[in-house]
């Protein structure tokens, strides 16, 4: 989101400047303004006072160049680029909704969990009110699939922690009537389990040759993946020699390394698929350790 930050684009009074204030609105709230920006052909930006709630409507001429600058009291708005992504969330906010402890020395930009949604980059949307409760109507880009599968509704609403719902678009491989996801996120065995269920999915399951096959496929033709372990859905956690994949059935097939599973120190009860180099056997590992990890939707 955009707004909530102390910043303000400098627009010195005169136009030959090219950037420059062509409307004052007074007494409206950010959000107000936001909208009477958006609603505004003339408008690209917006500088925000908050205490009179002051509403500059900002445009540029062309080519001319704009200065955001810190400037305590003060947001903005870009109207070509609502979302900010290196923001970062605080949970200490004010009544007015901004971040109590906004560090503006060292311009780190903070927004208040409850202030709204940054624009969801893997949809395409109409709409651009960001505020929580806002609804848009929306859809996975290409090469997005909608989670958890099977979810009909079409529209996504703006929750108070700053994320979208009730679906989400993960950028996957489709195989068959299945779902891939290749995580690079370096997580243990359970945050990378929770992750896939946060989905509607679960670890990777590696039930068949074919599977097996599969999974060598997508490690080879992500970059980055071939070259490392990976966290897939086997585990023996609850009863130590007993492996068991995602849905408790017990492994059949499997592809170990020579001597595993191990259970090397007495504590190796999470399953990994090996590097490209090592020819992607299994390997019995520490569910601590952080690796990539794979997840299937169905
Ligand atoms: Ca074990
Ligand atoms: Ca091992």
């Amino acid at each position: 989101m955009f707004y909530h930050f102390s910043k303000w684009i400098k627009t010195p009074k005169s136009k030959d400047t090219g950037v420059y204030v062509f409307d004052w609105r007074l007494r409206l709230s950010v959000t107000q303004c936001m909208k009477v920006c958006n609603e505004t052909k003339a408008c690209q930006f917006f500088n925000y006072e908050s205490r009179p709630h002051l509403c500059g409507l900002i445009r540029t001429d062309e080519h001319s160049k704009v200065e955001v600058e810190q400037k305590p009291g003060y947001v903005y708005g870009n109207k070509s680029e609502w979302t900010k992504n290196d923001v970062s969330r605080c949970n200490d906010c004010d009544l007015t909704g901004r971040c109590n402890n906004n560090d503006l020395l060292s311009k780190k930009n903070e927004l208040c969990r409850n202030s709204g949604c940054e624009a969801p980059s893997s949809e395409d949307f109409l709409g651009n009110m960001f505020s929580t409760g806002s609804k848009i109507k929306s859809n996975c880009k290409d090469g997005y699939t909608k989670l958890p599968i099977g979810l009909t509704i079409d529209h996504q609403t703006c929750a108070e922690n700053g994320s979208w719902g009730p679906h989400a678009c993960l950028k996957t491989k489709q195989y068959g009537e299945s779902y891939y996801y290749l995580n690079p996120a370096m997580y243990t065995w359970n945050k990378a389990k929770a992750f896939c269920e946060s989905y509607g999915g679960h670890l990777m399951d590696i039930t068949t040759e074919e599977k097996q096959s599969l999974v060598e496929t997508l490690l080879i033709s992500a970059p980055g993946f071939n070259d490392r372990s990976t966290w897939i859905g086997g585990n023996d956690i609850d009863e130590e020699g007993v492996w068991r994949w995602s849905d408790s059935s017990l492994i059949k097939f499997s592809k170990w390394r020579d001597g595993n599973p191990n259970n090397w120190a007495g504590e190796e009860d999470c399953l990994q698929i090996s590097s490209m180099i090592q020819n992607f056997v299994w390997n019995d590992s520490g569910c601590f350790n952080a690796l990539a990890s794979i997840c299937e939707f169905q």
